[in-house]
């Protein structure tokens, strides 16, 4: 194969130059796709990739990132809050830095974020073999460690000569900018493989511009949808994600008032409708409200609108009870628009609301239906009015802290979180308020501890112009503290709201509702422990028994973070008030740091989330709890009534 014209550059060169000449185009906007390359150098990359980056810094930035699960987090939060029309690229060494990303692969394809992985690889040529870090497997020379890239990856492909980098890069970018197929993408890049030349064709590295296409609905399928909801007496629309990926939420909202079709939401389709509006219904499902849950309850059709239908969405598939009820699934992925038995209409969601909007032309849900979905709708912003005000036994509730950074965060505002009490808490009482529906980012997909403070980072990069508020319990923070230092170095000023309740105490909750007396999820010293529980610190100040002397705070303040300390809601107030100005402009993150009561929490309402429980055991709690479990899961369904 020939090309007329070539440039003789590495691997490393040619791919660096391609990702910076790399464009997404939807709607006629056309903008640059790569962000940059966040990266940590070891010996797989820092020859290789390293070079090229340093050569090219002007045309792809280049920022060093403290953990590798860390740095895909930044990207996934910053993929998300752009709609995934811009990504970044993430590189790392062999071995330890390669596997580190494993977690942030599977996050960003369970939540179907572009991100585009880099990690080192060993040698094609095999000489040097073991190399530093390798994983040697006796019976498979081609197998390395980033092999475990690929179940979490979207598209995986090892690079081994330089001339398979061009099929390899163009695949990656299909991928990525797919709205159907996207994820985490793992272009593994052996070490002598980066630093080889080769001539590349000067058209791989032109300008390229991959159009995001609003994929049509099918005729057929918006007539079998339309006819389904015709003939609905007690119709609710579920939002996901995709409704605000597709920057659908307008198009949502023209649904809603022609038809008068209420609506809740999933986690990634949080703000989808503004909580003001009269048909938002707010949260559904095992984290849902009331009012959902009440609707969704007796629905009798369910229109599913970019959502994957996970377990918490359908409440382990106890959240429909009407006998004959029926699913509309609109989705840009046939997968997701195939279950429960739906009718599927694979399509981008604007599209599709704007077709099933014409076919509905003329229907309105009955009038008691609407005058239900209002009266409850009201009635849920009573229910969440007290629970932001009510104070736990000693200390601020965890709802009071919610509150406090929904007024801070106003209608630009976006507040992050991702795993613990906080995201079923979020997705309650969180007045969204921003019509495009990017005020609210909880990532629930793979709900993984420790994304809070790298996701916000992304967020934030993302949208500079808007303050980001990350919510994070104490668990969550020690698992992957030290990005902070990367938002300090780079000077990305979020607000990060640190809730101390002594450990993981959903965890906590979901063990006593088990039967299992909030086993292990206390911080505390071992039982044998070989410090004294009356002055651990050793400083002659006792501790209360059974808390550690750790000091979150101080934690955050040795890693050059700004830190306040709040005792009270009013303090938290207070601080949020001062930070509000001074984050969007001198940079750098600020931690405010808040004890809140472990055992205040939020109840469920009219939900259940299957976890299952021991069918046999000595502890009479748990019988208890495995007779109730059974009363639970005889509510759920299969939903296996297909198409007419
Ligand atoms: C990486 C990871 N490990 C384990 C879990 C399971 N898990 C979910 S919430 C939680 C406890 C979180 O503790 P904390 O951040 O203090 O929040 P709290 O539950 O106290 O609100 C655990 C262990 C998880 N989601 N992610
Ligand atoms: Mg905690």
């Amino acid at each position: 194969m020939t090309e007329a014209q070539t440039e003789t550059l590495t691997v490393a060169q040619a791919l660096v130059r391609f990702l910076a000449a790399q464009h997404v185009e939807r709607d006629g906007r056309r903008e640059r796709f790569f962000a940059g390359c966040l990266g940590i150098f070891g010996h797989g990359n820092v020859a290789g990739l390293g070079q090229a980056l340093a050569q090219y810094e002007d045309l792809l930035p280049y920022h060093p990132a403290r953990n590798e699960q860390a740095m895909v987090h930044v990207a996934a939060g910053y993929a998300r809050q752009r709609n995934r029309l811009a990504a970044w690229a993430c590189t790392t060494s062999v071995g330890p830095g390669a596997t580190n990303l494993v977690t942030g692969a599977a996050l960003a394809t369970i939540n179907r974020l572009p991100v585009l992985l880099l990690p080192g690889d060993t040698f094609a040529t095999r000489y040097p073999h073991p190399v530093l870090q390798q994983l040697e497997v006796p019976h498979d020379a081609t197998i390395s460690v980033n092999d475990c890239l690929r179940p979490v990856s979207r598209f995986y492909e090892r690079v081994e000569r330089p001339e398979q980098l061009i099929p390899a890069a163009l695949e990656a970018m299909r991928v990525l900018t797919d709205p159907a197929e996207t994820g985490a993408v793992t272009l593994a890049l052996p070490e002598d493989v980066q630093a080889e030349a080769f001539a590349v064709p000067t058209a791989f590295l032109a300008p390229r511009t991959w159009t995001v296409y609003r994929q049509p609905p099918a005729p057929e399928a918006v007539h079998a949808a339309a006819n389904v909801v015709r003939a609905a007496r007690r119709p609710l629309i579920i939002a996901g994600g995709g409704v605000i990926y597709s920057e659908a939420t307008e198009a949502l909202r023209a649904f809603v008032d022609a038809t008068g079709i209420p609506v809740a939401e999933t986690q990634a389709g949080r703000g989808a409708l503004v909580s003001d509006h009269p048909l938002s219904l707010g949260a559904v499902g095992a984290t849902g409200t009331a009012a959902a849950n009440r609707l969704a309850r007796e629905a009798d059709v369910v229109i599913g609108i970019g959502t994957r239908w996970s377990d918490f969405t359908t409440a382990s598939k106890s959240a429909f009870q009407d006998e004959g009820v029926r699913f509309v699934n609109i989705n840009v992925t046939g997968f997701d628009a195939a279950k429960l038995s739906g009718v599927a209409v694979v399509a981008d969601a604007s599209e599709a609301l704007g077709a099933l909007g014409d076919a509905l032309e003329g229907y309105r849900a009955p009038e008691e239906w609407h005058a239900l979905a209002a009266e409850q709708s009201a009635a849920w912003a009573g229910e969440v009015a007290r629970l932001v005000s009510t104070p736990g036994h000693e200390l601020p509730s965890q709802a009071q802290v919610i509150g406090a950074i929904n007024d801070a965060a106003g209608e630009t505002g976006v507040v992050v979180c991702a795993a613990g009490s906080a995201p079923g808490d979020l997705h309650k009482l969180w007045h969204a308020r921003d019509p495009a529906g990017k005020g609210y980012h909880v990532e629930y997909g793979y709900s993984c501890m420790g994304y809070e403070i790298p996701g916000g980072m992304g967020v934030k990069l993302a949208a500079p112009e808007r303050e980001v508020f990350v919510l994070i319990g104490d668990g969550s923070y020690l698992m992957l503290p030290g990005e902070l230092v990367t938002a300090v170095a780079e000077r990305i000023p979020i607000v990060i709201v640190l809730v101390d309740n002594h450990g993981y105490a959903s965890i906590g909750a979901l063990s006593r509702s088990v039967g299992s007396a909030g086993f292990g999820t206390h911080y505390r010293f071992a039982a044998n422990g070989s410090l004294p529980v009356d002055d651990a610190a050793g400083d002659g100040l006792a501790q209360p028994a059974g808390s550690l002397p750790v000091d979150l705070a101080a934690n955050a303040e040795s890693l050059g973070a700004r830190v306040i300390r709040a005792r009270t809601i009013d303090d938290l107030r207070a601080a949020l008030a001062r930070v509000g100005g001074d984050s969007v402009s001198d940079g750098g993150p600020t931690v405010i740091c808040i004890e809140t009561d472990r055992y205040a929490s939020v109840p469920g309402y009219d939900s259940w989330w299957d976890v299952p429980v021991a069918e046999t055991s000595t502890q009479e709690t748990v019988r208890a709890a495995r007779a109730e479990y059974e009363r639970n899961s005889s509510a759920q369904r299969q939903f296996l009534r297909g198409s007419l």
